[in-house]
């Protein structure tokens, strides 16, 4: 039973009931048609209330059933029937009412929500615009400025913004069911209100501030089209009637359903939810954690530090240089300080955040830690001292961590005596934010120290993405061939805005050099040296950000690095030195410049990357192409709408990019070995880069 129904002295109690979040798929949308059939035939009911079984109310349309042929009755129909109803119609919103869920809602002729009751139009992050009746009914009832922001954002607001602005009529102390079949009573006695369909345009409708809103949202929205689309939508309720709105907004959603944008952006909401599933996990009991120690007070400490204590974990964190530690601890508990400020979290929250973080001076303080997350500098002796030590020191059960992004963790791993508990868990900066986790399967590690690993990731509100042992891991190493390809295309002829202007006309939100000059050129340049005595002497070497790091450009701290920066601005300007550092380059190497296009930078980029991803997944080092395609968007900034490096590969066809990475293998061999995976699914004529 998709839709229960109940009456209750002339109130007809509508309940969705489709686990896990009562998406409105067709037997859904049969169900409410049904109820509303029963209101036409028994003159005793007097009014609905519409609710969610469980804890939702509604998630929306059934994502499941997009890019299939379409089932009767279609959502915008139910929902106008909804609308028309002739008794009074009150939605009871328990809980989350996304997307088609808030639609629903809206066709009702009340809301009265839960105290815990969320509501949005996430549609745009799907690649869609709302499509049945959003970007129409919510305007008229809270105005084009908040329904513009909350459509075009895609962000769900709470129960007390939603009555604020006017979304709901009453938020419900107790029960939100009864509370809302009392409001029907009382609405019974009084004259009805009119459908949102009945209000001629949103009362403050405003074309100049809608233009101004989209120069602003082009800028924001880094080639992705649904959101301003969907602003088109919202356009049409001063322009167009309900009714001719309705039809507009229909033509973009079908629009929109047909956009690859719409396949990439569903393919990541699809992937992240099958990352909470490792499926070679299941069945693993990961160990108890109540307390995590943390070593190293630097920025990377202090994130994940943040994290763990949101997470509702003891926090114990070491340094052994007491300046560092004391700047540390402030930095943490600045951070809560900084959530309470902005309303994030009340005060009791920020003292019971503070309360579990505790300052040690040294190691040897760790020896009830359940797990231990290792963030000191990225030296291999330094990180093996640490490994050796807390052997000695934590509880047996206790499980070792490193948040290296590099480095070997088996070795790692060897320099201690229980080499199953040791993994690694490598957090993104800042760790308290970023949500992608890469977690190390060492050689050794036993399936408990893994699980308990994800266990924690899923605490930490994490996307939690296993990779095997290789230089760089999944995003590092894919990172690096992403930087290479860019100093040769640079080396070869292109200059460093040309590069970065194709990376963010392809979704990037800031080209390579860019990054380089915001996270600090010294930072490569360590990373070179430290890649100095294992680089295969066959690869291409390009020294200019070697020429630059020594000029001391190190980037925007020091107001100059691949562009130049006025004081107090962070504009990347070309720079005529950088320039010339670049042609004497190719000069000493004999390269004679040629004109790079842009498609030849797009590609090189790109392929480079596809293929490096399709060689980790043909060694194992991730098991699946979703992994590598939530790493990069998660961790790296690849646009979600293109899905990520190995969907991007299937939609382009993976002939076609075999085919370009033999042309460019002719010209590197060594940059281009294509990957056999790669031949093999065109050998196959597979579309789908996957290991089978
Ligand atoms: C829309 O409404 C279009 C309309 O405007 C117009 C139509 C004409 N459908 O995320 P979770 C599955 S577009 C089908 O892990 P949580 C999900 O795949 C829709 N399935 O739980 C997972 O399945 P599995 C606009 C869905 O508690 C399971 O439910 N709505 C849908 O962490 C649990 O999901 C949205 O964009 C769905 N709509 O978070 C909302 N939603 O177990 C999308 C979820 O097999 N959904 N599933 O892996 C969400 O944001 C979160 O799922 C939610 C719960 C916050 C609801």
């Amino acid at each position: 039973m998709f839709v229960s129904t109940d009456i209750e002295d002339g109130i007809l109690v509508i309940t969705i009931n489709n686990a896990p979040v009562n998406a409105l798929g067709a037997a859904v949308r049969s169900g409410i048609v049904e109820a509303l059939d029963m209101v036409e035939r028994d003159p005793s009911i007097k009014a609905v209330v519409l609710t969610g079984a469980g804890k939702l109310f509604s998630a929306g349309a059934d994502i499941k059933e997009f890019g299939k042929t379409l089932i009767k009755p279609y959502l915008p129909d139910v929902l106008s029937r909804l609308e028309n109803s002739k008794v009074i119609t009150v939605a009871a919103v328990n809980g989350q009412s996304l997307g088609g869920g808030l639609e629903t809602a809206l066709s009702c002729r009340y809301r009265v929500a839960s105290r815990w009751a969320m509501m949005g139009l996430p549609e745009v992050k799907l690649g869609l615009i709302p499509g049945a009746g959003g970007t129409q009914r919510l305007p008229r009832l809270i105005g084009i400025k908040e329904a513009a922001a909350m459509i075009t954002s895609g962000k769900p607001i709470n129960a007390m913004k939603a009555v604020e602005i006017g979304l709901v009529d009453a938020v419900a102390e107790n029960d939100v069911v009864e509370t809302a079949v009392s409001f029907a009573r009382e609405k019974m006695k009084t004259q009805e209100r009119r459908p949102l369909a009945a209000i001629e345009k949103p009362f403050d409708w405003d074309p100049d501030w809608l233009e101004e809103y989209k120069v602003k949202l082009i800028n924001h929205s880094r080639g992705q089209e649904s959101p301003i689309r969907a602003l088109e939508a919202v356009r049409a309720t001063g322009e167009l009637s309900f009714v001719d709105g309705l039809k507009r907004e229909r033509e973009i959603f079908s629009d929109c359903m047909k956009s690859p944008q719409r396949r990439g952006l569903i393919h990541s909401f699809f992937a992240e939810r099958a990352a909470k599933k490792v499926l070679f996990l299941e069945g693993s009991l990961p160990a108890q954690v109540d307390t995590i120690g943390i070593i190293g007070a630097g920025t990377m400490g202090v994130g994940i530090a943040i994290a763990c204590a949101a997470g509702g974990f003891k926090v114990s964190i070491v340094d052994s240089n007491a300046d560092v530690l004391s700047a540390g601890i402030n930095r943490i508990l600045q951070s809560f300080q900084r959530d309470l400020a902005k309303g994030r979290i009340t005060e009791a929250d920020a003292n019971i955040l503070g309360s579990r973080v505790t300052a040690m001076a040294s190691i040897d303080a760790l020896t009830d830690a359940d797990l231990i997350i290792e963030a000191v500098v990225e030296k291999m002796d330094v990180k093996k001292a640490v490994f050796s030590r807390l052997d000695r020191i934590a509880k047996p059960t206790a499980i070792f961590a490193s948040n290296t992004s590099y480095l070997n963790i088996d070795e790692i791993a060897a320099a201690t005596n229980r080499p199953a508990s040791v993994i690694g868990m490598h957090f993104f900066s800042p760790a308290n934010i970023m949500r992608l986790l890469e977690i190390i399967r060492t050689k050794e590690a036993s399936h408990e120290a893994l699980a308990t690993a994800v266990t924690v990731g899923t605490k930490l509100n994490k996307i939690n993405v296993l990779a095997g042992v290789c230089d760089g891991f999944i995003g590092n190493r894919i990172l690096k061939k992403y930087r290479l390809q860019a100093d040769y295309l640079v080396e070869d002829g292109a200059m460093p805005s040309d590069v970065d202007r194709v990376m963010r006309e392809f979704g990037f939100a800031m080209g390579p050099f860019q990054v380089s000059d915001l996270a600090g050129l010294d930072i490569g340049w360590h990373n070179r040296r430290r890649e100095d005595s294992i680089r295969d002497p066959r690869e291409r070497y390009v020294p200019i950000a070697d020429k630059l790091y020594e000029l001391d450009r190190l980037g925007q701290k020091t107001g100059a690095g691949w562009y130049q920066y006025t004081p107090g601005d962070r504009t990347p300007q070309i720079d005529p030195v950088v320039e010339e550092v670049i042609r004497a380059e190719s000069s000493r190497k004999n390269i004679t410049r040629r004109p790079v296009d842009d498609t030849e930078i797009r590609e090189r980029i790109i392929f480079a990357m596809i293929n490096e991803g399709a060689k980790i997944l043909e060694e194992g080092i991730a098991s699946r192409a979703l992994d590598i395609d939530l790493v990069l968007v998660h961790g790296y900034g690849f646009p979600a709408y293109r899905g990520g490096p190995m969907f991007y590969a299937n939609e382009l066809g993976l002939e076609k990019v075999l085919k370009k990475v033999q042309k460019f293998e002719r010209d590197d061999p060594f940059a281009w070995s294509p990957s056999e995976l790669l031949v093999e699914c065109v050998r196959e004529k597979r579309d789908v880069l996957e290991r089978v």
